[in-house]
């Protein structure tokens, strides 16, 4: 584990030159994942933003071995692979990492994740949760939060935003008997830790990391780590791990602001009434005090 950014790796196996739009959070966490797992490393990468601005025929950015299969079945190909690993004596010199978006996790992939982490596959699957479906033009997900427009939530006469909160996919990854922890790219050594330990876990590991895009949250380019502070300090994206049911929160919040600092920043929640951000700060202290009292009275949750 590293101490300090000094020990973080300055080998580069996410070539620059790619193109995702410029501030984009996707491209800065798989940079540093791939910092963290090192050369010997495979990655699954199911169809997102991701693989493709990082493989533009014939062009691509990954330094390693990498695969991109369908939108929906990574966490089934990196069961092949891990299978096929351990078949030819091999599993112990390779990581083997899985990304994938919010969409093509707590949705549409959903089915296959849930099965390879019920058959303890060895794999460290990252969730790069940007909080809605991007690459087709910003649908909502389960991962989006409720009241953000999104093309299929639309602010609007109708509707104002979406009108779910977002699914608890980190818990109910723990419930499968995952290493569970949740990032935030504007934390880069805590990010790095949690994938090193995900790769160091005998058995199926799920991070999910919150990776602001200023095209779909409509924000400035420069403000992506910002952004990311933000969320941390209004504990809307909490930093915490999941490790055998306990729940340990990684970092509290040492001045925290209200939700409505956090909001305001981005377009995507500009439409917001009064009354829409009260419920959104009521569920976030809720959910923060759940956090809490899990820690406190160290609750084994599955
Ligand atoms: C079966 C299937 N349905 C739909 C698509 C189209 N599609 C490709 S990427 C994508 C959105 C991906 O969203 P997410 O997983 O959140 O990743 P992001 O692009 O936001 O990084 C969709 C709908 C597809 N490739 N395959
Ligand atoms: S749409 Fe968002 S996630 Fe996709 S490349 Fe652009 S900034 Fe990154
Ligand atoms: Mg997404």
């Amino acid at each position: 584990m590293e101490k300090t950014i000094a020990g973080i790796s300055t080998e580069e196996l996410f070539a620059s030159g790619h193109r995702a739009c410029a501030g984009c959070g996707v491209a800065l966490a798989a940079r540093h994942a791939l910092k963290a797992a090192g050369k010997n490393t495979i990655v699954v990468n199911a169809t997102s933003c991701l693989e493709v601005f990082s493989t533009p025929y014939p062009e691509t950015s990954w330094k390693i071995p990498w695969i991109h299969g369908a939108f929906e079945n990574a966490a089934a190909i990196a069961s092949g692979i891990d299978r096929a690993l351990k078949t030819l004596g091999k599993r112990k010199d390779t990581n083997l990492l899985v990304f994938g978006g919010d969409g093509g996790t707590f949705d549409i992939g959903f089915q296959a994740l849930s099965g390879a982490v019920e058959r303890g596959q060895n794999f460290c699957y990252i969730c790069f949760d940007n909080a809605a479906y991007m690459n087709t033009g910003i649908q909502r997900s389960g991962a989006t939060p409720k009241y953000a427009s999104t093309t299929t939530s639309p602010a609007g006469k109708l509707i104002h935003g979406k009108t779910e909160f977002k699914k608890p996919m980190s818990f109910i990854m723990a419930a499968h008997g995952a290493y569970v922890a949740t990032a935030n790219i504007a934390f880069p050594l805590d990010f790095i830790n949690k994938v090193k330990k995900g790769l160091a876990f005998n058995g199926p590991a799920y991070i999910e990391v919150y990776v602001p895009c200023p095209t779909g949250w409509k924000f400035l380019n420069n403000a992506t780590i910002e952004i990311g502070k933000l969320a941390f300090q209004s504990n809307i994206v909490p930093l915490y791990e999941i490790e055998k049911g306990i729940l340990t929160i990684s970092k509290k919040p040492a001045n925290k602001i209200p939700v409505k600092d956090y909001l305001k920043t981005q377009g995507r929640f500009k439409h917001m009434t009064e009354e829409e951000i009260k419920d959104v700060q009521a569920h976030t202290d809720d959910q923060w005090q759940r956090l809490l009292d899990l820690e406190k009275n160290k609750t084994r949750l599955f």
